[in-house]
């Protein structure tokens, strides 16, 4: 069966390769497994609940309608990253069979109450919006799209949006994250934004970093040992967040488990967070990231 639903996952199969395979939690609509051929691509913390009470640490979460935690009026109260990972979404069903394609769907009526509201302040009354999430299994491939609608005739609303994907290593100290030199970042840990200077970003420390406006053209590879492993295609979303907690914030952190887990994941999360998408009323936006196994290493000038 290439695409089935139970009451808490969506799971797609693909035609061609039955170990082929995805699984998405309702909640948070959050994929948490994919697998080529049986081999996992996400990170997935060790024993996760998946009970719909936390959002999953792992997998990719999404983010929205913030990025982190924003001092912008009308955003200030939201939590870390938004309600988006902390909702039911509801499926929508099946628009493809092969390439097994579903669609999820989030508005008001399946938004977290206590965290929607939150968004636009108190001044604001809440805003009318929907995200419908396509998720399509390809072969050696997954594609996530999101739509924004805003349902207000008359008002504007404001937001970021990112796939928060924890990509799994074998060991991050032999990985690298490609075709970003040049490109300018600001360093969540330093506080500070430079250009990237380094031919690679290599893993030997915390890092936290937010690449501000990488031409979409240009793939991002994460390379294992002189082999890329996971490509990351992009389709309007201009930023990139680079992140691997390491050792202290590993261990800060509850539901990141195990301890060393952070030697076999990278999260390369595709978004829109150097400045919020401006939506006018009726408007829609449209992005897409693809996901790739394992390719030939395609290094774009600088
Ligand atoms: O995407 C990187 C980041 O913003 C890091 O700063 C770290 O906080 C990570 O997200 C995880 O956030 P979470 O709220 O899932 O613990």
């Amino acid at each position: 069966m290439p695409i089935t639903s139970t009451e808490t996952h969506v799971i797609l199969t693909h035609p061609d390769d039955e170990s082929t395979e995805l699984q998405i939690l309702k909640y948070g609509a959050t994929v948490v497994s994919w697998k080529i051929h049986g081999e996992e691509q996400l990170w997935l913390l060790e024993g996760a609940k998946l009970d719909g009470l936390r959002p999953v640490r792992g997998g990719v979460p999404l983010v929205f309608p913030v990025f982190g935690k924003s001092s912008k009026a009308g955003f200030d109260q939201l939590p870390q990253h938004g309600f988006a990972r902390n909702s039911e979404w509801d499926f929508l069903g099946v628009t493809s069979s092969d390439p097994p394609t579903v669609q999820l769907a989030l508005s008001p009526e399946e938004a977290n109450p206590d965290i929607y509201q939150k968004w636009g302040g108190e001044k604001e009354e809440n805003y009318n919006f929907l995200v419908f999430v396509t998720v399509e299994l390809g072969a050696q491939s997954m594609k996530m799209s999101v739509e924004v609608q805003n349902r207000e005739p008359e008002r504007v609303f404001n937001f970021n949006w990112l796939f928060h994907t924890y990509l799994r290593v074998p060991d991050i100290e032999d990985t690298l994250v490609t075709n970003l030199p040049g490109e300018k970042c600001y360093d969540q840990l330093l506080k500070e934004s430079y250009e990237e200077k380094a031919p690679a970003v290599q893993f030997h420390q915390e890092t936290d970093r937010i690449y501000i406006n990488v031409d979409t053209k240009k793939d991002l590879q994460v390379v294992h040992l002189g082999k890329a492993i996971h490509t990351i295609k992009r389709d309007n979303l201009p930023d990139v967040v680079v992140w691997n907690p390491w050792i202290e914030k590993s261990k800060g952190m509850g539901d990141f488990e195990p301890k060393d887990g952070y030697k076999h994941m990278v999260c390369v999360e595709a978004g829109k967070v150097g400045e919020f998408v401006e939506l006018g009323p009726m408007g829609i936006w449209k992005a897409s990231q693809e996901l790739k196994g394992g390719e030939d290493i395609k290094l774009h000038a600088v």
